[in-house]
């Protein structure tokens, strides 16, 4: 740092915002020693409760939780007067907290930040204010909130009407009075459904404009909840500590039954209780599958919509007032106070702007199609531009005066939600790729907090200035929080989570939706291991700690948390009879796979006995190409049905007959038995293929781990020995070597289900160590691997695998065969073929289909 400290107006960190963010953060760097200013718009302290005032504006996250926790006297001096309260009294209560830790002192209200660019020779933040005010600092923080920044209204003809309009997030201070007035409300978000009851109370008559109608459920608002109450007061320190370990930063433990793994009557039940607890998380937390599962959630949402056409008495009203265009939960629920009985009073009216859109406002009042409306009072409760709109206000410019709106066009990215690649020494609290709206945002507010102080003083001990994200790091971090939010049902609502609420702002997924623990675990981590990602520079010595936190796709991850909680025996531990009886086990469980239009179970005759195979047959009419299939299992584990759903996936997804043939198994029949079963199975099929259903020449082989790398084998054996012709392989995730040395050996040694040493036990069984350069257990070492037939090779990143499928893939394309090669990111060995088990391979799926289809075309 250059900067000389009689310089008056630097600081340590600039903040943006005086919020519940901005107020803790001041708070927490005036602790550990840094100078620090906060520049607010406003007046006053509050942030979101500084400028919603409209009536009925109240938090949906009960008051006890919607706390700060980071100073337990606090706690105790403050008493919240209702389960949910008002806007005024959250208010109050940051003022309070403002008085009591004398943070006024450090916060220039009336002051809104314009720009602000990082001076990369002088390795400082410059900010400049609207007040013509340019201040230093080491560091800038964007504590600006996720919901602040008003959106622009884009309802037509806006500017004409004479009359008050009034925007529920910029409401009057001394309030507004409607009595005896005609007013208007357009939207019906959670400020809509808030004020829309109260307004009411005074309108002489009221029309809601509703574009989009909302899930709401009952607040059931009242005095602070005893049994809650009292659990926090049991014990505050574990009560706060289970919110922040918490999925949303409230302490209810999450719940691991799938819908319909519960009876019809329990699941009714479990709704009917969550209804009546009057809260957000209840019902979504009775069950664990209500974001994820289209069939669960739209259930709920049947249960959602009988509520309201028991209240509203008007059936076309009551209709109309259902929400039924995007799932439950993809855009905030709504927690209402007499909304829906409010549409029963003869004075209140609901338009449905889907059958009857507005044409324009006008001087006096609304048209629609249908009408024309005079009201004396426009209300616009239609949301804000959230979570970037309020960052990109500010012209940030970071390394090389790059402009962040620029780098974000096409959606925000960053390291954590915390940080961006290019621009040091900023943060944004709660930002994009964080949990933030989707939690308990006073967890999550603390969290960051935390975790950027902490970070200050890290650099501070270690005599270093400034930490920014590898591009590596934000990319990977970008992917983890798509990845999530696409096993989810999110993206298909058009919300202000996707972006979709504002007209050209790109659809995105904004928040992090793994959860606020699993998040926390990662940034914990990211600390943990100095600090993983972020380059950090000092006068004396800089480094860059290069990495990913997080890389398994997260359906894989949590399967992987779900079998080491079985807690089961390796398999390389067991006796090949009793590893057998524990898969067999295992791959009972898995979901069925897509029906086909028959399947027969037979058998052929082998070279040392009976073969027993699986066809399956497409629903189409025949006859249909024929892919000879070989099943996974270390030549050890596994027969015809072992991989049934991923048989069927390919049988009705590429239009083919599969059929699924046994071999010997190690260590009873050692090498090279599997290969001469696969290879005799292979000439049967090709021979009897029109009996079977198929067309005469058009054969292909597949398989899957082992029976990839049978599938591999008996290509070759058939190139070299003229026949049977076959048109295409697919190998998923091939065994293609006996070599350890690779490095995809080293880095996913342990950890992904196949391990190092499961290979070596497969090995051993199968085949004796100097048998194995042999092309026939390891294909790699053919002598030429010309003339192959064309080629799709599938390996996964985090396979011990995957350097060798590389390698052959790679071996076969310079011997000029056709090859597709796919690399699946994230993907372990076995989840690649896990049909309706890991949703994130099935893109690679689709892949392997089309390659199946083109063998044939
Ligand atoms: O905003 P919204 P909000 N023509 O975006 C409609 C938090 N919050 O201020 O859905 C006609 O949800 C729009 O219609 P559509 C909470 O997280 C919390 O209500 O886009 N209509 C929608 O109905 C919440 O989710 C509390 O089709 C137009 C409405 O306006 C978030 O803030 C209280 C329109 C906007 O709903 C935002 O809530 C309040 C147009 N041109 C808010 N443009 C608590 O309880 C928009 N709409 C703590």
């Amino acid at each position: 740092m250059k900067i000389k400290d009689s310089n008056k107006q630097h600081y340590d960190v600039i903040a943006v915002g005086a919020g519940m963010a901005g107020l803790y953060l001041l708070h927490k760097l005036r602790q550990a020693g840094f100078s620090a200013v906060a520049l607010e718009t406003a007046d006053d302290v509050g942030g979101t409760w500084y400028w919603n005032r409209y009536p009925g504006a109240r938090c949906d996250i009960e008051s006890l939780d919607y706390s700060y926790s980071f100073d337990p006297e606090l706690e105790n001096e403050w008493q919240w007067s209702e389960r949910y309260a008002t806007q005024p009294e959250i208010l109050r209560y940051l003022q309070f907290v403002a008085d009591r830790y004398d943070l006024r002192k450090d916060i220039r209200f009336s002051t809104r930040v314009d720009q602000a660019c990082w001076n990369e020779e002088e390795q400082y933040w410059n900010v400049t204010t609207d007040k013509g005010d340019s201040l230093t600092s080491q560091f800038y923080v964007m504590a600006t909130g996720c919901l602040s920044m008003p959106k622009e209204t884009d309802v037509p003809g806006v500017k004409r009407f004479k009359g008050p309009t009034y925007f529920t997030n910029r409401w009057p201070h001394e309030g507004v009075n409607f009595t005896g007035l005609r007013v208007a409300v357009i939207g019906t978000g959670s400020s809509g459904i808030q004020s829309i009851p109260l307004i009411a109370e005074e309108a002489s008559q009221l029309t809601v404009f509703q574009r989009t109608a909302n899930y709401a459920a009952p607040a059931n608002n009242g005095p602070l909840r005893k049994e809650h109450l009292e659990k926090l007061e049991a014990d505050r320190f574990a009560y706060r500590e289970n919110a922040r370990w918490s999925r949303v930063g409230v302490p209810i433990p999450p719940n691991t039954e799938p819908f319909f793994t519960v009876e019809p009557e329990e699941r009714l039940r479990r709704m009917e209780a969550g209804w009546q607890q009057g809260d957000l998380l209840t019902i979504n937390s009775s069950f664990s599958d209500l974001v994820t599962n289209a069939e669960a959630n739209l259930e709920v949402q049947e249960f959602f919509r009988n509520k309201v056409r028991a209240k509203v008495e008007d059936e076309e009203t009551a209709e109309d007032l259902c929400a039924k265009d995007f799932p439950l939960f993809t855009k905030r629920l709504c927690l209402e106070t007499k909304y829906f009985e409010t549409f029963n009073k003869p004075h209140v009216k609901l338009v449905n702007l889907n059958r009857n859109p507005i044409n324009s406002i006008t001087e006096s009042g609304i048209d629609t199609n249908e009408e024309s409306m005079e009201f004396d009072a426009i209300v616009f409760a239609t949301g804000f531009d959230a979570m970037t709109g309020a960052i990109v206000a500010v012209d940030i410019r970071g390394r090389e005066g790059v402009e962040l709106k620029d780098i974000w066009k096409d959606g925000p990215k960053t390291y954590l939600g915390l940080n961006v690649h290019g621009f040091p020494n900023f943060f944004a609290i709660t930002g994009p790729g964080s949990p933030s709206v989707l939690s308990n945002m006073v967890v999550s507010i603390e969290q960051h907090v935390n975790w950027i102080a902490d970070a200050l003083q890290y650099l501070r001990n270690n005599n270093l200035y400034s930490l920014e994200a590898t591009s590596k790091a934000q990319e990977a971090w970008v992917t983890h929080v798509n990845d999530y939010g696409n096993l989810t049902l999110y993206p298909q609502a058009n919300s202000w989570y996707m972006g979709a609420n504002v007209p050209g702002k790109p659809r995105v997924f904004l928040p992090y939706v793994g959860g606020v623990d699993r998040y926390r675990q990662a940034c914990d981590e990211v600390v943990q291991r100095d600090y993983l990602g972020f380059e950090q520079l000092g006068a004396e010595a800089s480094l860059c700690n290069e990495g990913r936190i997080r890389f398994v796709k997260p359906d894989v991850q949590l399967l992987l948390e779900l079998l080491a909680s079985l807690e089961q025996p390796t398999l390389d531990s067991l006796s090949p009879e009793d590893a057998r009886t524990q898969m067999e086990a295992s791959t009972a469980q898995r979901p069925p796979g897509p029906d086909v239009g028959e399947v027969i179970d037979s058998s052929l005759l082998g070279p040392d006995g009976v073969i027993d195979y699986r066809l399956y047959r497409p629903e189409s009419e025949g006859p249909h190409p024929i892919v000879v299939y070989y099943h996974g299992g270390g030549w050890v584990l596994g027969h015809s049905s072992s991989d049934d759903p991923f048989c069927r996936y390919l049988c009705a997804n590429s239009d083919v007959i599969v059929v699924s043939v046994n071999y010997r198994h190690a260590p009873e029949a050692r090498f090279p038995a599997a290969v001469e079963d696969a290879y005799a199975a292979l000439i049967w099929i090709a021979e009897n293929a029109e009996s079977l259903g198929g067309k005469s020449n058009q054969l292909a082989v597949a398989g899957w781990s082992a029976g990839g790398n049978l599938a591999a084998v008996v290509s070759q054996i058939a190139q070299s020995q003229s026949g049977p012709s076959i048109c295409g392989q697919l190998l998923v995730t091939p065994v293609a070597d006996a070599d350890f040395s690779r490095t995809s050996y080293n880095d996913n040694a342990e950890g992904y289900i196949l391990t190092r040493s499961l290979m070596e036990w497969f090995w051993d069984h199968y085949c004796d160590v100097n048998e194995r350069d042999d092309p026939r257990a390891s294909p790699i070492k053919a002598e030429s691997l010309e003339g192959l037939p064309p080629a799709m090779v599938v390996t996964a990143e985090l396979d011990p695998l995957r350097d060798e499928g590389n390698a052959y893939a790679e071996a076969m394309s310079t011997a000029g065969v056709e090859v597709r090669h796919k690399q699946a990111p994230g993907q372990i060995h076995t989840s690649i073929t896990a049909v309706d088990t890991i949703v994130s391979s099935e893109g690679v799926r689709k892949k392997m289909c089309e390659a199946i289809s083109g063998f044939f075309n």
